[in-house]
């Protein structure tokens, strides 16, 4: 089913896939998983928040839902995401053929802006569905070329007044279970289940200098900003030891030219660790690193934290379950955030994870075996039917 929309959102600059929130690529995913859905019989809801909602029966209260997003990283694979959509979609063929049909309501889910590759803040879909983030906050975010939230929404034809946490979706959730591609290299075997997602977040820094001339300026009259932007970046490497994670994947200089010492720049920080107070620990000592390389070149810097998420510890007994449901599964950590992670404040939530033996995500190279994702679906498969009979 992933060959049915490889052409969709391709990035010929970056390579991989670029499918954000709202933009032309995305919709077009939206249509074929409505599409796809209805020609299985679910009937498709879109929220006020624009996730999408594919019920198998009437939709009401304690739904097992299953699902992913649609939506990428800049340049990225074609796994991350999808997979858990296409897997949800064939683990109901299979349920179908097998004549079953769901003691409870059920639904796939397909979240928007999961990856907060457009406006900047992850699992954007979930946090207003859950009201994990402001309405008016997310409304006003920018993507790159100026473009907020609400505009975005309402080109794409839904009502940004709306927006807002959903009691009635959140409440009608009894379970969650999302399959995702395993984005590291800790499954030896085709499938496993989550243990916990590592606690993380995003922190915008703007370092502020003198715009000037590259050839005209001498040395000592400079105040450049792009300087501790440079040295955030090896404060990150330096400070994340022992599990941590600091990411600097974003620069933006402003303005931007080879001849121009940059008036601001603009860095992104995400960091990662197992627990909130290492991963603060991390963020604090960078930032003082940060705070130290601008006064040593003149320049300020503000420091903005984006978006936050505690750890998530999955719900053990439904993890065991589901482990047990299949024979006996391995559990283990990820390292990357996901819708799940903002439910699981919420209702009980668990997580599949199919293989990828490249261990890459995020890019080109993430990859899974047709035989490990037809495993997949079985798996997720005998998971609705174990939970939702
Ligand atoms: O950033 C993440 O970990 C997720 O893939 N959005
Ligand atoms: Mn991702
Ligand atoms: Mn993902
Ligand atoms: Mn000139």
């Amino acid at each position: 089913m992933l060959d049915q929309i490889a052409d969709i959102g391709r990035d010929a600059q970056r390579g991989g896939y670029s499918r954000h929130a709202y933009t032309k690529p995305e919709v077009e995913l939206r249509h074929w998983f409505a599409e796809q859905a209805e020609r299985r019989g679910l009937a498709v809801e879109t929220d006020r928040n624009g996730n999408l909602w594919a019920w198998w029966g009437e939709p009401g209260a304690n739904a097992l839902v299953t699902g992913s997003h649609l939506d990428s990283v800049p340049g990225g694979g074609a796994f991350d995401g999808p997979l858990g959509v296409t897997s949800s979609l064939q683990a109901v063929d299979l349920l179908q053929a097998k004549g079953f049909t769901p003691g409870r309501p059920f639904a796939v889910a397909v979240f928007a802006e999961e990856e907060g590759g457009r406006f900047g803040v992850a699992c954007l879909g979930s946090r207003l569905l859950s009201g994990a983030i402001d309405a008016a906050k997310a409304l006003s975010l920018k993507d790159p070329d100026g473009v907020t939230l609400a505009e975005a929404m309402k080109a794409a034809g839904h009502d940004p007044e709306r927006v807002g946490r959903d009691d009635e979706a959140l409440g009608r959730i009894g379970q969650f279970v999302e399959l995702h591609v395993e984005q590291g290299r800790g499954l030896t075997v085709p499938v496993g289940v989550a243990s916990s997602i590592l606690a993380h977040g995003r922190w915008r820094f703007t370092f502020a200098g003198e715009g000037n001339h590259a050839g005209a300026t001498l040395i000592e009259d400079r105040r450049d900003p792009m300087v501790p932007a440079a040295q955030l970046v090896i404060a990150a490497r330096r400070a994340a030891r022992d599990g941590g994670r600091a990411t600097v994947g974003r620069i933006v200089p402003n303005p931007g030219g080879t001849n121009v010492i940059a008036s601001t720049v603009d860095v992104w920080l995400d960091a990662r660790d197992s627990d909130d107070a290492r991963t603060r620990a991390m963020v604090a000592e960078i930032s003082e690193a940060a705070r130290q390389a601008a006064a040593e070149e003149g320049c300020e810097v503000r420091i903005a934290e984006e978006s936050y998420g505690d750890t998530v510890h999955f719900d053990p007994r439904l993890r065991d379950d589901i482990a047990n449901a299949l024979g006996g599964v391995p559990a283990l950590p990820t390292g990357a955030g996901h819708d799940a992670g903002i439910l699981a404040a919420h209702v009980p939530t668990a997580m599949l994870f199919v293989r990828n033996p490249t261990g890459v995500s995020h890019a080109p190279e993430e990859f899974a075996e047709q035989a490990d994702v037809d495993e997949g679906v079985r798996a997720l498969a005998a998971t609705i039917e174990h939970l939702g009979s």
